[in-house]
C-alpha cells in the first residue's frame, strides 16, 4: 500500500521539479527545424538516413536559393539523441561532388571523423557511407563535410546534433536549438561562388549577405515576457562571427561546445564565433507593442569585418499580451574535475600569414602551410599544453577534431569555471594556451582555423596520436 502510494505520487511530480512550459502555442514555428525519423526500434539506438542533394530552399519570403542540403533542407536535419546511445546514419551522396560527413566536436573513432583521405576516403556521387557511434557527451554538436569545406558548408550543407541529457538538471522546458549561419546568392537564387574575391576573399574569410537562422532570414519568435528560454546555439557559418545582443538584456550562459560548464555565467553579449556552440537561458521581457530584437553587433575579427558592415537583426521576438512571470534564476551547475598540467608536454604553434607572393596568400603553422607540412606528434595517454599564438592582424577559431581541451590563463591554470571546449577563438595578435590530453582513440586527427576559407588557405595541421614516432609523411592534397 505504501508502495503503490508513493508510485502514485512520483507520477504527480513533473519531470523537472518546478519546470514547466510558459510559451505560447506555436511560439517557435518561425524556427522549425526539421527532424529527422528514427528507423531503429531499439530505444538506446537512433538509426537515420542522410541524402547530401541540391535542393531550392526559400529563406525568406520570395528569397530562394538553389542550395547544397541534406535531405533537401536548409539547415540539415536536427539529429536527436540521448547520451549513451549509438548514432547510426545511413549517409549517401547524390551531389555531384564528392564530400564527407564530419561530427564537430564529437569524441568519434578516427575511422567516423570524415576527414577524406585521412580517415575515410572521400564519398563520391551515388556513393554511400554509414557512420556509426556512440554519443558520450551531451551538448550540441552539429555536422558538415570535411572536403572543400568552405564552398560546401558556404553551399548549404550543415545539421545539428543534439546529444540531450535528460538528468541534466537544467530545468527549463521551452526549449530551442538555433542554428545560425550565412548563405550569399543572387537575384537568379544562383549561390555566390567559393573563390569570390580570390586571395583576398579567402584572407577576409567570405560572408554570404543572407543571416540565417534554422534557414530562416529574421524569423519571429514569440514569447512570453519573463519566462525563462533555453537556447541552444551553434555557429554553423563559415566565417562569420555572431556578437549578439538583446538590446541589453542577459544571457545566462550554463554550457560550452562540450556540454554544461562548470557553474553559469552571465553577459550582456555573447560571442559565438565560428564552429562554437553555447547553451544559455535567455528571459526576454517586454511588452506586446515593443518587439525585441536579438542583434549581431560589429565585432572586429580582422581588417575589414567591421568597417564595411551595419547591426543586423538576426531573429525578433514578439511579446504576448500574458501577464509576465517572475522566474527564478538558473542555477545548474556541473562538476567537472579539475585538470592537472603535470608533465604535460609543451608544444608550440605559431600563426601566421606572410605577405603575397605570386599574388596569393597563404597562412601558416610554424612557418608552412598545411600541404607541406608533417603532422604534430602525441603519444597515447599523452597530455600536451598547446601554445596558439596569432601573429596574423585576424582572428582564428582554433578547433581540434575528436578531443575537448581545457582553455588555460596566464599563470598556466584552467580557466574557471571549468568548461570543455574543442574550438576558441585565438585573437589576432594573441596568444592562447590549451590543455589537451590524448587519452584515448589513436589516429591522425585535424587541427584547424574554422573560418574555412583560413583552412583551406593553409591554416589546418593535424596531430598523430599513436606511439610518438615521426613520420616522413606531408599532408599534400589542399583538402580539409
Ligand atoms: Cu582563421
Amino acid at each position: 500500500m505504501v508502495v503503490r502510494l508513493l508510485l502514485t505520487a512520483c507520477l504527480l511530480v513533473p519531470i523537472h521539479g518546478a519546470a514547466q512550459s510558459y510559451a505560447p502555442a506555436g511560439w517557435a514555428d518561425g524556427l522549425r527545424l526539421n527532424e529527422l525519423d528514427d528507423t531503429n526500434p531499439d530505444p538506446k539506438v537512433v538509426e537515420v538516413e542522410l541524402v547530401a542533394k541540391l535542393a531550392d530552399v526559400e529563406v525568406a519570403p520570395g528569397k530562394r536559393v538553389r542550395a547544397w542540403t541534406y535531405n533537401g533542407g536548409l539547415p540539415g536535419p536536427l539529429i536527436k539523441t540521448r547520451l549513451g546511445d549509438r548514432l547510426i546514419v545511413h549517409f549517401k551522396n547524390e551531389l555531384k561532388e564528392p564530400t564527407t560527413v564530419h561530427w564537430h566536436g564529437v569524441r568519434v573513432p578516427i575511422e567516423m571523423d570524415g576527414v577524406p583521405d585521412i580517415s575515410q576516403p572521400p564519398v563520391n556521387e551515388d556513393g554511400s557511407f554509414t557512420y556509426g557511434f556512440v554519443v558520450r557527451d551531451a551538448g550540441l554538436y552539429w555536422y558538415h563535410p570535411h572536403v572543400m569545406a568552405a564552398a560546401q558548408v558556404g553551399f548549404g550543407l550543415y545539421g545539428p546534433l543534439l546529444v540531450e541529457d535528460p538528468n541534466d538538471g537544467v530545468g527549463v522546458d521551452d526549449q530551442l536549438t538555433l542554428v545560425l549561419s550565412d548563405i550569399g546568392f543572387n537575384a537568379r537564387g544562383e549561390l555566390e561562388p567559393a573563390d569570390s574575391g580570390g586571395s583576398a576573399g579567402m584572407v577576409f574569410g567570405r560572408e554570404g549577405d543572407y543571416v540565417l537562422v534554422n534557414g530562416r532570414h529574421r524569423p519571429v519568435l514569440k514569447a512570453r515576457s519573463g519566462a525563462p528560454q533555453r537556447w541552444r546555439i551553434v555557429n554553423a557559418a563559415k566565417s562569420r562571427f555572431f556578437y549578439l545582443d538583446l538590446d541589453g538584456q542577459e544571457f545566462t550562459v550554463i554550457g560550452v561546445d562540450g556540454g554544461i560548464q562548470e557553474k553559469p555565467v552571465t553577459t550582456d553579449i555573447l560571442l559565438i564565433t565560428a564552429g562554437e556552440r553555447v547553451d544559455v537561458i535567455v528571459t526576454p521581457k517586454g511588452k506586446p507593442a515593443a518587439p525585441l530584437p536579438l542583434r549581431a553587433m560589429l565585432y572586429n575579427r580582422g581588417y575589414g569585418s567591421v568597417e564595411y558592415r551595419s547591426v543586423e537583426d538576426v531573429l525578433t521576438i514578439e511579446f504576448t499580451n500574458e501577464p509576465s512571470i517572475n522566474a527564478k534564476p538558473v542555477t545548474v551547475s556541473r562538476a567537472l574535475e579539475m585538470p592537472s598540467t603535470a608533465g604535460a608536454t609543451p608544444v608550440e604553434m605559431v600563426l601566421t600569414l606572410p605577405p603575397m607572393q605570386n599574388n596569393k596568400s597563404e597562412f601558416r603553422i610554424n612557418g608552412l602551410p598545411f600541404w607541406k607540412a608533417k603532422p604534430f606528434l602525441s603519444k597515447l595517454g599523452e597530455k600536451q599544453i598547446w601554445t596558439v599564438k596569432n601573429d596574423s592582424d585576424w582572428d582564428h577559431p582554433f578547433h581540434l577534431h575528436g578531443f575537448f581541451f581545457h582553455v588555460l590563463d596566464e599563470k598556466g591554470e584552467p580557466v574557471r569555471p571549468l568548461a570543455l571546449k574543442d574550438t576558441v577563438n585565438v585573437p589576432m595578435k594573441s596568444t592562447v594556451r590549451l590543455l589537451v590530453h590524448f587519452d584515448e582513440r589513436p589516429g591522425e586527427w585535424m587541427i584547424h582555423c574554422r573560418i574555412l576559407d583560413h583552412a583551406e588557405g593553409g591554416l589546418m595541421g593535424t596531430v598523430l596520436v599513436g606511439d610518438g614516432k615521426a613520420t616522413t609523411h606531408t599532408h599534400k592534397t589542399k583538402h580539409d
